[in-house]
């Protein structure tokens, strides 16, 4: 409740920013793109995560206020980004499920010099919960547009193999817990092999995420995997700092 206050009461404009964070190729060690990731300094409470006030703003039904803000933002840093380098951008369930939501989207995409087709949005399998028709037209327009669409977290949610094959995806980000097991657990390591597989039958870009050990890194490479985000290349940071992350993968 205090935080659903201060974010009600928040100057979101100046008080949200975005960081970055790189997914990288393991083959050439080169960022492909970064993640938008955001951060919000409350003045009365300090920082608070996003896994902590996203939820909030999606329980008050105001998480599309603060998905413009951001997508705003972080197209603006991309947009000085040389190709091909791509942005990913998290969506919630709330920007999908409602057509207003999705224009407010679709407008500020039009409103970037940002390429759209650099652009990879991120979902959740839960986002197609709560009305799974209507998350599926939007998902459609934003391909339209020229968008990617990522399944984030996957393998944590309960979609159906056969929804994810009927729609025009085109990434695939392996939930973090499993690479977090890989080397101790042989069923996480089974999972991540299979979900590697799948990415490649479905022709799917594949996303390994929370990758922060050389140890895990090697055991993604002999599992095939390819593009790879996580501490063990770079923690997410700030439009300015890019320069020299992205310097460090040359
Ligand atoms: O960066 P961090 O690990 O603290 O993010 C925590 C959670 O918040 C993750 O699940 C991430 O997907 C989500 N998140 C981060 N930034 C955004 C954003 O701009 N929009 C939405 N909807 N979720 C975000
Ligand atoms: O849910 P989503 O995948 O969008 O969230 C990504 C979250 O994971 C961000 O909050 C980011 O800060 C966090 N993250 C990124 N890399 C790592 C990592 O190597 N380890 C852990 N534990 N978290 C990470
Ligand atoms: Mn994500
Ligand atoms: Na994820």
């Amino acid at each position: 409740a205090v935080i659903e206050q201060a974010l009600r009461s928040a100057d979101l404009e100046s008080e949200l920013k975005v960081l970055f964070q790189p997914i990288v190729d393991v083959r050439t060690e080169q960022a492909i793109g970064f993640e938008a990731l955001a951060r919000w300094v409350s003045p009365t409470l300090g920082p608070v995560s996003p896994g902590e006030f996203i939820p909030v703003a999606e329980r008050g039904g105001f998480v599309s206020r603060l998905t413009t803000i951001l997508l705003k933002k972080a197209l603006e840093t991309a947009t000085a980004w040389p190709a091909p380098l791509r942005l990913s951008f998290n969506l919630s369930a709330q920007d999908l499920s409602s057509p207003e939501n999705l224009l407010r989207i679709t407008a500020v995409i039009g409103q970037s010099a940002f390429d759209p087709r650099r652009l990879d949005l991120e979902i959740t399998e839960t986002a197609f919960a709560f009305d799974p028709a209507q998350v599926r037209r939007s998902v459609l327009q934003l391909r339209d547009l020229g968008c990617g669409i990522s399944i984030d977290d996957f393998g944590t949610g309960y979609s159906s193999l056969s929804r994810l094959h009927s729609l025009p995806l085109t990434k695939l980000k392996i939930d973090r817990s499993f690479i977090a097991r890989i080397e101790q657990d042989a069923a996480s390591h089974n999972i991540v092999r299979s979900l590697i597989a799948l990415s490649r039958d479905m022709k799917l870009d594949c996303v390994i995420e929370g990758v922060e050990t050389a140890g895990e890194l090697e055991v993604l490479r002999e599992l095939g995997g390819v593009l790879v985000q996580g501490y063990f290349y770079s923690p997410p940071v700030e439009a300015d700092a890019l320069a020299g992350c992205l310097s460090r993968f040359d």
